[in-house]
């Protein structure tokens, strides 16, 4: 079924991305904040590095944002009706610290295939210029993948620091958000985005990826939940959703998944990077 409009799908097709698309309220975004900030607090570190990655284990407000049904309607339209989760990340940037995405293309090293499947960025905080939102070079995911140079420079974001070379920076297109509005882009778009020049933090929660239940990981191993559908193959171990925030199985069962997460992202890499 397709719950987005025609607009919006020739936007996707045309551009390698949809934006903005209204899913909870301010408040709602700032109690799941909350949550966040009370991880942080009563574990510090948890989030951090690569325990950024996968929250939703053990998080039932962000395991309940990941399910969002109007989240998964307009992935649906995208990518048809058996719906996966594979994975989430925090991408936190904090004020007066240097973190920024150098242009890269998610399909690039996270060992997905075929391309079925997409991105959902979601915003926990406002989300704009000043604060360092993401930035899209609209139809650059018409072409093949892209060589990467592996920078590891510092305040970088991503595992290797993986950068796509001559992106025409002034045309790419700010993905201005409000807290509770996401972006859903596509695995081959080239995006990135830049420091963080506010007082306050900018916190997007990136569903990384919804993927449809025909994808292999080809480059290791990916736990994933049934969001909407069957899964027809099987391809993937099911993890479950928590019940409670912080619970130590859970907790467990994030560390293994980002471990294995680890081995796919630094495939054929002799460095590692922070993340
Ligand atoms: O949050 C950011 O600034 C970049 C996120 C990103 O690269 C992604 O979601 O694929």
């Amino acid at each position: 079924m397709t719950y987005l409009s025609s607009n919006q799908l020739k936007q996707y097709e045309d551009e390698g991305f949809v934006s903005p698309i209204n899913i909870f309220s301010k408040d709602k975004a700032k109690q799941i904040r909350d949550e966040i900030e009370l991880i942080e607090k009563e574990m510090p570190g948890e989030l951090e590095k690569s325990g950024r990655y996968n929250a939703h284990l053990i998080s039932p407000l962000l395991d309940e944002v990941t399910h969002n049904p109007k989240i998964l309607n307009a992935v649906e339209s995208l990518i048809g009706e058996n719906i996966l989760v594979c994975g989430t990340t925090l991408f936190i940037k904090n004020p007066n610290e240097k973190g920024f995405v150098s242009y890269h293309q998610d399909a690039k090293y996270i060992g997905l295939e075929p391309l079925n499947w997409v991105t959902a960025w979601v915003a926990i905080t406002d989300s704009n210029e000043h604060n360092g939102c993401m930035r899209m070079w609209a139809g650059s995911h018409k072409d093949n993948l892209k060589k990467h140079d592996q920078k590891f420079n510092e305040g970088n974001l991503l595992t290797r620091g993986q950068t796509v070379k001559n992106v025409p920076k002034d045309e790419t297109t700010p993905l201005i958000l409000t807290a509770g509005q996401m972006s859903l882009h596509h695995p081959t778009v080239v995006h990135g985005s830049d420091l963080n020049k506010s007082d306050d933090r900018r916190i997007g929660f990136v569903i990384q990826s919804y993927i449809g239940s025909n994808i292999k990981q080809v480059l290791g191993k990916n736990g994933v939940q049934i969001a909407r559908g069957k899964d027809e193959y099987n391809f993937h171990e099911t993890i479950g959703r928590p019940k409670s925030l912080m619970d130590k199985k859970d907790l467990k069962i994030k560390k293994q998944e980002n471990d294995n997460l680890q081995e796919i992202f630094y495939k054929g890499s002799s460095k590692k990077g922070t993340y």
